[in-house]
């Protein structure tokens, strides 16, 4: 539950301004941000603030004990964090002192998942910040300092509703709430933040004015194009829409005969063009009524095929937004194939921050590794072909699926919060290396030894939780619907297109040329690579392979044999995480101390949980036994 009076816990990196600012400019706010840095860490010298030009970028100076903070409105706002960071964190640069930055990607969105009565889908961090009851309802102190946070590490969007719309938030684009929305945008503006809504492609319906949303319809575009004059009269600098369309039983374009996404993208961004708004139109397109028994659909191919072929079509103001992934935000996938694959249409790279798939705030799970690879990722579809390179350009935008939510440190688990922070940090940088991202945010919440406990913790913690739960690309095997802890078979015989088909010899989907074919849909040298199992990246072999238990691996070990020891290391692994951590007992903040110390104990119960299902799953299956001896199945 939200605590606003609890300073040092839900301060998170940056304390909590004495009041909220709410109708200041950037600007303005990043004078007042200066003046706090200076009264609360009586910093030497003095500062001068330069707002000249335009853009994000900025450039800080010290001179003659001077700092200097010039750079366009939001910029200097940027820049003001900026310094914050480096005295907050113990530097003192000397003078001469020169830092000049700009962000990669154009637009850096939060998305939210939160639902109009408070709840939030896939939220493991308490209530929405935004809703209640139906409604929107807010603490302005607590929104302002979220702004803030959001300010700080350069996010300038954020998405506060859910991309699956219900009927209660179709209302958020009627004369009854957008008075409300302006209210709450007017507070993320003054941090240079600008709102998103997300709709639904069918609002015309849902809202009851039109019969249908055939986006080839004369009345569908009046609808839009009324409807967002409305929206804009009360959110003049409204980002844009994000629509999640065909997609999880959301209506969409397909709806009607012939129609494409394009179509429907389409439709929505003509309306909102004269605004000089943005639509963005999820990918996330793929059949999910699909047949277990039907092996010749597969999951992982279905955005690239729903959008590849229309490359071209899209109004220059859709941006389409991918999931780093081809499969849903599991720990090990490889990179979507479609990203950087539209050279002609506007993409949003979506992260998911929140965590689904990774152990939702109660297992430690550091991202940034995870989206580093993404960023690093050589797609090789031109000379400068790695992500990051896209940045920018045709990959204008980044979002992530927010992990926050009201409890008292934001973000349920207070290590958590290093996502957050590290996925504001690698929009504004693709290729900063996660550690550094890690040892920044350690140095802004510990002192002394704990800075660099954690800052390890962190480093570590993918890695093992990808051990003890699908290593090696193997993907889901979780609970259905709730998505933590382990089942075999959960998905196996479901909807979802989600299998691993494990069998007495053998697991994993071919997905190379004699199998689904997905490898396919890389540039020739990495679908060569990925559709060959011999070279194929070990920490991706079932997921484009089926393999037999027996095969050797490069360690000379075999398959089986491999994911047993995996899954017992990464149970070890976590069980040793308490020890790390408790040895910071009184070297960091009590309430920290406690939150991360339960959090770590239920990790290491899940981690036992699922080296204890998993192996025993495939030793039942297989018959083979641990080379080791170790007891499997009790
Ligand atoms: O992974 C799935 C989640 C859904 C989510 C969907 C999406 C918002 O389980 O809860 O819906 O992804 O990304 O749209």
């Amino acid at each position: 539950m939200c605590d606003i009076n609890n300073t040092s816990f839900a301060d998170c990196w940056l304390p909590r301004a004495a009041q909220a600012r709410v109708s200041l400019s950037p600007q303005d706010t990043a004078r007042a941000e200066l003046a706090d840095l200076w009264q609360n860490l009586a910093v030497a010298g003095s500062f001068d603030l330069r707002v000249e030009g335009e853009g994000e970028g900025y450039l800080l100076e010290k001179q003659a004990g001077v700092w200097r903070v010039s750079g366009g409105a939001t910029g200097v706002l940027y820049g003001a964090h900026s310094l914050g960071f480096l005295l907050r964190g113990g530097e003192q640069p000397p003078d001469g002192f020169t830092l000049r930055s700009a962000p990669a990607f154009t637009h850096r969105i939060i998305n939210h998942w939160d639902n109009m009565d408070g709840t939030i889908e896939r939220g493991y961090a308490g209530r929405s910040l935004f809703f209640s009851g139906g409604g929107i309802s807010y603490s302005e102190e607590r929104i302002y300092h979220y702004a803030r946070l959001l300010a700080s590490v350069g996010v300038n969007a954020v998405a506060i509703n859910n991309v699956n719309v219900r009927p209660d938030a179709a209302r958020l684009i009627t004369p009854d709430l957008l008075p409300q929305v302006a209210a709450l945008a007017a507070i993320f503006r003054s941090c240079g933040v600008r709102l998103i809504l997300s709709v639904s492609y069918a609002s015309p319906v849902m809202l009851g004015d039109l019969t249908h949303a055939d986006p080839r319809s004369g009345e569908s575009a009046r609808w839009w194009g009324e409807r967002m004059n409305l929206i804009y009269s009360h959110v003049p600098d409204l980002l844009g829409v994000l629509i999640k369309a065909d997609s999880e039983n959301q209506p969409g374009p397909y709806q009607y005969d012939g129609c494409d996404q394009a179509d429907g993208a389409n439709l929505v961004a003509k309306a909102i063009a004269p605004h000089g708004g943005f639509v963005f139109w999820r990918c996330f397109v793929y059949n999910c009524k699909q047949d277990w028994r039907d092996r010749e659909t597969d999951r992982p191919k279905a955005a690239y095929e729903a959008f590849r072929p229309i490359d071209g079509k899209f109004a220059p103001n859709v941006v389409l937004q991918v999931k780093n992934g081809p499969y849903d935000f599991q720990i090990r996938e490889p990179v979507s194939p479609l990203l950087g694959a539209m050279p002609n249409t506007a993409q949003a790279l979506e992260f998911q921050i929140t965590g689904e798939y990774t152990g939702q705030q109660v297992d430690l799970c550091y991202l940034a590794p995870l989206w580093s690879d993404t960023l690093t990722f050589d797609t090789r579809l031109r000379e400068k072909g790695r992500v990051a390179d896209f940045a920018g350009g045709a990959v204008s935008s980044i979002a992530g699926v927010a992990n926050t939510g009201d409890d008292s440190n934001w973000c349920g688990h207070a290590l958590a919060a290093a996502n957050l922070f590290a996925f504001g940090r690698l929009a504004w940088s693709p290729l900063s290396p996660p550690e550094d991202i890690a040892g920044q945010w350690c140095g802004l919440m510990f002192n002394g030894e704990a800075r660099g406990v954690v800052q390890n913790m962190l480093l570590d913690s993918r890695r093992i939780y990808e051990n003890y739960t699908t290593p090696l690309g193997m993907c889901w095997f979780v609970t259905p619907h709730y998505h933590y802890g382990p089942d075999p078979l959960g998905y196996e015989f479901s909807k979802w297109g989600t299998y691993h088909r494990a069998d007495r010899r053998a697991v994993g989907i071919d997905r190379s040329p004699s199998g689904t074919g997905f490898s396919l849909q890389y540039a020739p040298p990495v679908a060569d690579l990925y559709g060959d199992i011999d070279r194929c990246p070990e920490e991706l072999l079932l997921f484009f392979h089926r393999a037999e238990y027996t095969r050797k691996l490069k360690s000379g070990k075999t398959l089986l044999q491999t994911l047993y020891d995996l899954h017992f290391l990464g149970a070890a692994q976590a069980e040793e995480l308490i020890a790390r951590w408790g040895a910071l007992e009184g070297a960091v903040d009590a309430e920290i101390f406690a939150n991360v110390a339960e959090r770590l104990r239920r990790q290491a119960e899940n981690a036992r949980q699922w080296r204890d299902v998993f192996n025993t799953f495939f030793f039942r299956l297989s018959g083979i036994p641990d080379e080791a001896g170790r007891v499997i199945s009790i």
